[in-house]
C-alpha cells in the first residue's frame, strides 16, 4: 500500500527544472573525478527524525503526523514506519538508513520485552530489504532518553544502569550485524557533566572506555567487521560532554587503545557548536586516519544549540566535500541527522528536505571537484611551505636532522628572516567564489 500518495519517484531533472520534487544537482550516475556521484555520496535516512520526530519542542506539541495509519506506541506502528521508510528511501533513491534501537520499536518497561520487539522488527526490516538495494549504514543505542541515564550511560554512578547500557549496546550490535550495518555509533548524549562538585571525571572516563572495549570485543565475536564510530559533540544535552570535538575524541580513543577499531562520525552542527567549522573537524579526523562517516546537517549561527537543519549552505558543503575528496572518500556515508522545521509538517516537506540536502551535497561535490581540478588553491598551499623543500635549512628540518643549537647558530648568522610571502586569503577566497559562481 502506497503511503506517500501523490509523491512521484524523485528524478534528476537538472539545474533548470522548476519542479520542487526533482533533483537539480544530484544525478546518481554522473561521473565526478572518475566515480559515480552515488558512490561519492552514500546518503542515509535517519530513522529518528524522518519517521519518528513530529516537531515537538519545549513549548509545544508536534505538528507532523507520523502515525502512517497506525496507532502510535504499537508494533503495528513500528511496522508502518518500516513501510514508510522503505517507500521514502525508494522514492528518493536513498540506499542506506541509520537507527537507534528505540526508534525502531516502542521501549517496554522490561528490557526482555523490548529485545523481543527488536527481534521482530529486525526480521521485518530484513524481509523488506530483500529485493531492494537498501542497506543499513549504522545502528546505535539510545542511551540518553530514558530517565535511568540522567547521569550518563558509561559515565553513570549506578552499576545497574551501567549494566543496562551494556545490555542495550549488545542488542543494538546484534541488530546492526543482523541488518548488515557498515558501522556502529556511540554518541555520548549524556556522557558528560554539569558540575565537577558532584563528578569524578577520571572514574567516568575509564568506565566509558571499558564499555567501548566490551562493545568491540562483543562486536568482533559476532562477526562485526565494520567500524565503530564516536560522534563528537561539545554540549547539549550536557553542559560539558566528554567527546567535545574530533581532536578530543581522537585523544580519548588513542589513550585507551581504541583507535584501531574506532573512527569518527562527524556532524556539521556539532563541529560548529564546538567553535569549529565542519571542515575543521573533517580535516582533524582525516589527518589522523579516522574519518569514518558524516552526519550531514547544519546549524544556525544565531542560535547556540543543535538545530539539526537540512544542509543548504553550499559554501560549507563545498568545503566539506573538498575535505572528503582529499581524504580519498569516507568508509561510512552521509546520514541526514536533520529534521524539517516545525511548520514544515507535511509529507511533501519530508521529501523536499531530503532533496535540499542531497542537492546541496551534490553541488558541494561538483564544486569541490572543480576546485581540485582547477588546482590553484592546492598549488598555493604546496608553494606556501616550499622553503622546507628548497633551502638547506628547510631540508635538514624536514629530514629531522638538526638541533636547536644548529638552528640557533644559523639564525644568528642570518640576523633576521625575511617575512613569509603573503597568505593571500582574499585571493584564494576570490578563486573559491569564481569556481562557485562561474557560468
Ligand atoms: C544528537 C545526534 C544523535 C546521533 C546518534 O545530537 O546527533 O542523533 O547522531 O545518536
Ligand atoms: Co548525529
Amino acid at each position: 500500500m502506497e503511503i506517500f500518495k501523490g509523491i512521484p519517484q524523485i528524478k534528476y531533472e537538472g539545474a533548470n527544472s522548476t519542479s520542487e520534487l526533482s533533483f537539480k544537482y544530484y544525478d546518481p550516475e554522473k561521473i565526478v573525478l572518475g566515480k559515480k556521484m552515488s558512490e561519492h555520496l552514500p546518503f542515509a535516512m535517519a530513522w529518528w527524525h524522518n519517521l519518528c520526530a513530529t516537531g515537538v519542542d519545549m513549548f509545544g506539541r508536534g505538528t507532523a503526523d507520523k502515525s502512517f495509519g497506525a496507532k502510535e506506541g504499537t508494533m503495528e506502528h513500528a511496522k508502518a514506519k518500516v513501510d514508510a521508510g522503505f517507500e521514502f528511501m525508494q522514492k528518493l533513491g536513498i540506499k542506506y538508513f541509520c537507527f537507534h534501537d528505540v526508534d525502531l520499536v516502542p521501549e517496554a518497561d522490561d528490557i526482555k520485552v523490548t529485545n523481543a520487539r527488536l527481534d521482530e522488527i529486525s526480521d521485518y526490516i530484513l524481509q523488506k530489504m530483500k529485493g531492494t538495494d537498501i542497506k543499513c549504514l549504522w545502528g546505535t543505542a539510545n542511551m540518553f532518553g530514558n530517565p535511568r541515564y540522567m547521569n550518563g550511560a558509561g559515565s553513570t554512578n549506578s552499576a545497574d544502569v551501567y549494566a543496562f547500557a551494556a545490555a542495550q549496546v549488545k542488542k543494538a550490535l546484534d541488530i546492526t550485524v543482523k541488518l548488515g550495518g557498515r558501522g556502529y555509533v556511540f554518541w555520548g548524549g549524556r556522557e558528560g557533566y554539569e558540575t565537577l562538585l558532584n563528578t569524578d571525571m577520571a572514574f567516568e572516563l575509564e568506565n566509558i572506555a571499558y564499555l567501548m572495549k566490551m562493545a568491540v570485543e562483543y562486536g568482533r565475536s559476532i562477526g562485526f567487521k565494520g567500524d565503530f564510530y564516536v560522534e563528537p559533540k561539545p554540549k547539549e544535552p550536557m553542559k560539558h560532554q566528554y567527546d567535545f570535538d574530533a581532536a578530543t575524541a581522537i585523544g580519548f580513543l588513542k589513550a585507551h587503545g581504541l583507535d584501531k577499531d574506532f573512527k569518527l562520525n562527524i556532524e556539521a552542527n556539532h563541529a560548529t557548536l564546538a567553535g569549529h567549522t565542519f571542515e575543521h573537524d573533517l580535516r582533524v579526523s582525516a589527518i589522523n586516519g579516522m574519518l569514518g562517516s558524516i552526519d550531514a546537517n547544519q546549524g544556525d549561527f544565531l542560535l547556540g544549540w543543535d538545530t539539526d537543519e537540512f544542509p543548504y549552505d553550499v559554501y560549507t558543503a563545498t568545503k566539506a566535500m573538498y575535505e572528503v575528496l582529499k581524504a580519498g572518500g569516507i568508509t561510512g556515508g552521509f546520514n541526514f541527522d536533520a529534521k524539517t522545521r516545525r511548520p514544515s509538517y507535511t509529507a511533501e516537506d519530508m521529501f523536499k528536505a531530503y532533496i535540499l540536502g542531497m542537492d546541496t551535497f551534490a553541488l558541494g561535490l561538483i564544486k569541490a571537484a572543480e576546485l581540485i581540478e582547477d588546482g590553484r588553491i592546492d598549488k598555493f598551499v604546496e608553494n606556501k611551505y616550499s622553503s622546507f623543500r628548497t633551502t638547506d635549512t628547510g631540508k635538514s628540518i624536514l629530514a629531522r636532522k638538526t638541533s636547536l643549537a644548529e638552528l640557533s647558530a644559523y639564525a644568528e648568522k642570518l640576523g633576521a628572516p625575511e617575512l613569509p610571502a603573503s597568505g593571500n586569503q582574499e585571493g584564494l577566497e576570490s578563486i573559491f567564489n569564481q569556481i562557485l559562481f562561474k557560468a
